[in-house]
């Protein structure tokens, strides 16, 4: 195994609604040519990197929805970007709307790829925690409709060999949950990497925005140490024809320790160079899974999703 790794978060600003793909590529390479600059052997894009954040909106023509997405990729547009990588020889994570026909029927998902030096394809993932809601609410200021326009991801928390270490990938809101962590490094993973849209404006609850960044950070931060694993997030951020996306990219080491972050809402790369084997006194020391993990005390982990099933134990106490 090599022994580091430099990763570099390529924030995008805002992406309107006016912006043609083909103009976000150009931003995205842009970008991948500015990591190449500084020695960046992976870099990180954000969650539905090619257009703006499209599930604040409420649209009922199937065809509206579909604009949004991705038939094939590489396709026409995108191809540059997988030459670019090619190349220069880095690697990249893209996160884009993905419309495939699979079992006989359209499915759509919002989905993340990972190409590696060599352009490519070498893995994909598909949004498996997906936030928001599915029909139209008129009591907030915009939507969130994922729940609507995609489907929940059916392919598992991969993890692939690549860069001389394991990585594997999530998307957004499966950042805030700790099993996206857990079993990804179960599967080896020593670092994962995300893109993200986060709404300053929290819909449900009113919060103030140094809540929602502290919450942010925190979640992946605890996830970095309990998992022994870099971290890196990559924020799509600013105002997208109005609405604000908070951004806060960030490279997390294993220790917990944000090393790297972003200080604009524009176009921005952060770099960090990893050292692939800072987590492994975590990993062998007070997060050393096979001595320590008790999983006969795990089970409503994955035999229950809400508390309905809970049994009164105070009872038996
Ligand atoms: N794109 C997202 O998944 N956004 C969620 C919002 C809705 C909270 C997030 O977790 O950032």
């Amino acid at each position: 195994m090599e022994s580091s790794l430099k990763i570099g978060s390529a924030q995008l600003g805002p992406i309107s609604l006016a912006e043609s793909r083909y103009d976000v590529v150009k931003r995205l390479l842009a970008l991948l040519y500015k990591a190449h600059s500084f020695g960046v052997k992976f870099i990180v894009f954000p969650e539905l990197a090619l257009t703006t954040f499209f599930p604040r909106y409420w649209m009922t023509n199937q065809v509206d929805v579909d604009r949004y997405f991705e038939t094939k990729m590489p396709n026409e547009v995108t191809q540059p970007l997988f030459d670019a990588a090619k190349k220069l020889g880095i690697g990249f994570y893209l996160g884009f709307a993905e419309l495939s026909e699979e079992d006989n029927r359209i499915r759509r998902f919002n989905t993340s790829i990972l190409v590696g030096p060599d352009g490519k394809i070498i893995g994909k993932y598909r949004k498996i925690h997906l936030p928001g809601h599915s029909e139209k609410r008129d009591d907030v200021p915009f939507q969130h409709l994922e729940k609507r326009y995609f489907e929940v991801g059916n392919l598992g928390f991969g993890t692939w060999p690549v860069f001389g270490t394991r990585v594997g990938m999530a998307i957004c809101n499966d950042r805030r949950w700790p099993e996206t962590y857990r079993v990804m490094a179960l599967r080896g993973a020593r670092v994962v990497v995300l893109g993200f849209n986060t709404p300053t404006e929290n819909i449900n609850h009113d919060e103030p925005l140094h809540l929602r960044m502290f919450h942010h950070r925190l979640v992946m931060q605890a996830a970095a140490y309990q998992n022994g694993m870099w971290i890196v997030a990559t924020a799509k951020a600013g105002y997208e024809d109005g609405f604000h996306l908070h951004g806060g990219s960030c490279i997390i080491s294993p220790t917990g320790e944000i090393v790297s972050q972003s200080t604009t809402e524009d176009d921005e790369v952060i770099v960090y160079d990893c050292n692939l084997k800072l987590g492994d006194y975590i990993l062998n020391s007070v997060f050393n899974f096979k001595k320590h993990r008790r999983i006969e005390h795990y089970g409503p982990i994955t035999s229950q999703t809400g508390v309905d099933d809970l049994i009164d134990v105070s009872s038996k106490l």
